[in-house]
């Protein structure tokens, strides 16, 4: 029996855990106590990892489609088929008819997050899609705008803060996000018993608010009035001149556009009144370690990009932009563009280097926003969709106008899936090809600990190797761009990424300032030859980053550091990172782009406008990972069921109890769904999670097809993005409820 250390990567906090090994099989996983970021925090999904891994209707061995059905097969029969499908397509349509769609579980894996944009290149294509941007790039456009990186994203320094504000997020449930803070809870209690203060702004009082010092209910999307009239006091109270203070370009603008938004006029809209809005803005500014923090209800909503901007407004306004316990830029151990080359300044950032075919949407992080992804699809004409390679997402249930993208899909001429299961997507595609299980594979969440509360990296060996049948995701991904390339499938891959490797290291060399500057490739490559052809990227982002060992002109990290610490690699808590991790042109914090002055006016439109009867948002819910985990049964749970929750008040008007069926509906669709009546919602708003409607599944996954749940995209429709990223719109749709007369 072995006790293996391990990160459990099903969710953004990055646990560490311990999992029991025997003959080949997880039987258990714990928390690992000894991990410096986890603390020894583990959930019930981290402890279900056994029941995943061992799940009977996991996809194990390529499927492809014959006469109809999914069935078992090689991989060479697999690849072979799709060389032949794809040269057909780019053959006959070019590379434009070529797409790829990252799902939120590549964020979770070390080979799909690493190579997915090599796809899209090796392919040729600029139909790269995200689940990004049904997420959070208002976030990170708003960061790239001002900080010239979009990944330039500040989070709470929540061990060291005296007052955190949360605003359209639930860690309690989620456990975090662009923000690996694990346990969070804990730390928020941690940061209580030192006298500090936390603060909910949401329209349901979640688990979180329960556990906070204040709960704030605030109208759907009315974040920006709220934050425009903080933003408005605080320029009032004389904002400290911290150093981000004095970086921000055009203040004075800034301060113009905002007059307006007095409290007394924001009160109503955002349902807070004048006093207390200037009674948080005062606390914000008087206490010395305080941050504002925001997520998935201020990213996917009316007024997305606005609310970040007024937000990173508030943070700066009160002093707590890059300061020790409030809003901090993180330092992650493997090289990311700001923290490579010439430090405080950079390219910059745009948006809409191109544009989409259809819409005409605006590039967004050299994607394409997935509200053009169906149409792109479905509309005739020279560039149309014709392939899609979906990586481990599934866009069926996390899409809105749900109706629209299953026919965009069942329309394609080649659907290739990278998934673990048979999902809603995946049962549409040509061929699933499998991620192999987690004890053959490697892991580093290379991706989230770009939002980690503390300088830190925990990597995991591969425990065992493959078995015949299996093949690693870094391995699928270079015969897909082989294959793309037209070197066939059986290319040797080894050479193809050696010769991609060395290119980028010669570039690095040419970097002035890189950790690499003026050195000879052929030494470096000669170094990381060394490495397992797998390894050797990981190993130079490592070596060029913040702490690595530049390849031997100074102390510090390389991989092997990692692998001779599999509890972790702890390089210590945030530190102020202004101006050094600027890449903006100017060197400047550039934030008064017209954009938001038209966007405060599309506010002040917004602040006397009538209000719809009911307002639909979503939920997260503890036992689940969007539309998947509903097939675990020990991770069934009364919590976890799909249901509408609505407000007590509001169900006694119109008659509904528990239980009852609601009819939920816009002028296009509509669902029914069992109603939860609580007196946890704001009147007015309706809640629904998303990732349900598994009717379809019996035969695939079997125990989430016997509690299917609704899939509430089918009435959410992509309506009015967001202006400036085009982000879908998944919280703050008007709609209409009524009891049914069906239920
Ligand atoms: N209405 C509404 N819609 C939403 C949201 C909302 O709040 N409301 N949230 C949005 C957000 S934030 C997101 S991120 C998206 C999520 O959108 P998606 O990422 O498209 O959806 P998921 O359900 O997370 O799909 C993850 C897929 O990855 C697979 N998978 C899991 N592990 C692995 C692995 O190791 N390898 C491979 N190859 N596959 C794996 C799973 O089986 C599943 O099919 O949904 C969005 N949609
Ligand atoms: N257990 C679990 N964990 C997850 C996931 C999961 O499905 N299950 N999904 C993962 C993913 S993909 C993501 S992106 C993260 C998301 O992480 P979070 O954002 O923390 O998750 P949510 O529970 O969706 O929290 C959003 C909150 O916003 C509130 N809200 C809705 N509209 C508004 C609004 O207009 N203003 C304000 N202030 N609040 C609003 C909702 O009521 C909800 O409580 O979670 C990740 N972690
Ligand atoms: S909080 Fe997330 S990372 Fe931690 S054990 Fe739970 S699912 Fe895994
Ligand atoms: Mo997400």
């Amino acid at each position: 029996m072995d006790h293996v250390r391990t990160t459990c990567s099903l969710c953004e906090a990055s646990c560490g855990a311990v999992m029991t090994v025997e003959d080949g099989k997880i039987l258990k996983v714990v928390a690992d106590r000894e991990d410096a970021l986890s603390g020894g925090f583990i959930c019930a999904k981290g402890a279900a990892i056994p029941d995943l891994e061992a799940d009977p209707d996991r996809v194990r061995t390529p499927l492809l489609r014959k006469d109809g059905e999914l069935q078992p097969a090689s991989w060479e029969e697999a690849y072979a088929f799709i060389d032949d499908k794809l040269s057909a397509i780019l053959a006959e349509h070019g590379p434009q008819a070529t797409s790829v769609y990252v799902g939120n579980a590549a964020a979770h894996n070390l080979n799909i997050i690493t190579y997915f944009e090599d796809l899209a290149k090796a392919l040729g294509t600029t139909n790269l899609f995200t689940a990004a941007s049904l997420d959070q790039n208002p976030r990170q456009v708003v960061s790239g705008l001002l900080y010239g990186d979009e990944f330039a994203l500040y989070v709470p320094d929540i061990d060291r803060s005296q007052l955190v504000w949360i605003m359209g997020a639930n860690p309690a449930e989620s456990n975090g996000s662009m923000m690996v803070a694990p346990g969070f809870l804990g730390r928020m209690q941690k940061m209580h018993e030192r006298g500090g203060r936390s603060i909910v702004f949401d329209p349901r009082r979640t688990m979180t608010a329960d556990r906070a010092s204040e709960y704030i209910p605030i109208t759907p999307s009315g974040d920006a009035a709220f934050l425009a009239g903080v933003a408005h006091t605080l320029l009032k109270l004389d904002p400290p001149k911290t150093t981000a203070l004095l970086l921000v370009d055009d203040l004075e603008q800034i301060a113009a556009w905002l007059a307006p938004f007095k409290p007394h006029a924001v009160a109503d809209a955002c349902g807070i009144d004048a006093d207390t809005i200037v009674r948080l803005a005062t606390e914000l500014r008087e206490t010395e370690a305080a941050a504002v923090y925001g997520r998935i209800g201020t990213t996917t909503q009316l007024f997305s990009s606005l609310t970040c901007w007024l937000m990173d407004m508030v943070n700066i306004l009160a002093g707590n932009l890059d300061a020790v316990g409030g809003s901090m830029f993180p330092k992650p151990l493997l090289a990311q563009p700001n923290t490579i080359g010439p430090s405080g300044v950079g390219e910059g950032f745009t948006v809409g280097k191109w544009t989409s075919r259809v819409s005409g949407a605006p590039e967004v992080i050299s994607q394409i926003p997935m509200a053009c992804m169906a149409e792109e699809m479905d509309t005739p004409g020279d560039g149309q969709i014709r392939a899609l390679f979906c990586l481990a997402g599934n866009p069926v249930t996390a899409s809105p106008d749900t109706k629209r993208m299953q026919a965009a899909l069942d329309g394609l001429d080649l659907l290739v899936c990278l998934d673990i299961y048979q999902g809603e997507t995946a049962s549409k595609a040509d061929v699933i090809l499998p991620s192999p299980p987690r004890l053959a594979r490697p892991n580093y969440d290379a991706y989230l600990y770009r939002f980690a509360v503390r300088s830190y990296g925990r990597y995991t060996q591969q425990y065992r190797p493959l078995e015949p049948h299996e093949r690693s995701d870094r391995e699928t991904l270079l015969r897909l761009m082989a294959i793309a390339q037209g070197h066939g499938w059986d290319a040797d891959i080894d050479a193809l990424e050696e010769a991609a490797l060395a290119a980028t290291v010669d570039v690095m060399t040419q970097v002035p300032q890189s950790a690499i500057e003026g050195r000879d490739t052929d030494e470096i490559m000669q170094m990381l030859r060394t490495l397992d052809p797998g390894e050797r990227r990981m190993d130079f982002g490592l070596r060029i980053g913040p702490f690595g060992d530049s390849f031997g002109s100074r102390d510090g990290i390389t991989l092997q550091t990692l692998k001779d610490s599999p509890q972790g690699v702890d390089c210590g808590a945030l530190v102020p990172r202004l101006p050094e991790s600027l890449r903006t042109r100017s060197g400047r914090i550039e934030a008064a782009h017209e954009i938001f002055a038209e966007e405060l006016e599309r506010l002040s439109a917004w602040l006397n406008a009538p209000r719809p009867q009911f307002t639909l948002i979503g939920r997260r819910q503890l036992r689940s990972n969007n539309s998947w985990f509903h097939n675990i049964e020990k991770l069934q749970h009364p919590t976890r069921e799909c249901t509408a929750q609505i407000n007590s008040g509001d169900a006694d008007r119109l008659g509904i109890a528990s239980g009852d069926l609601v009819r939920v509906s816009t002028p296009k669709a509509a669902i029914e769904v069992p109603a939860e009546v609580t007196d946890t919602m704001s009147p007015g708003v309706i809640s629904i999670p998303h990732g349900w409607g598994h009717g379809k599944l019996e035969g695939k996954l079997n125990v989430a097809a016997a509690n299917p749940g609704v899939n509430v995209n089918t009435i959410v429709d992509y309506g009015d993005v967001d202006p400036l990223t085009w982000n879908g719109r998944l919280n703050g749709m008007p709609v209409e409820v009524v009891k049914s007369n069906t239920g």
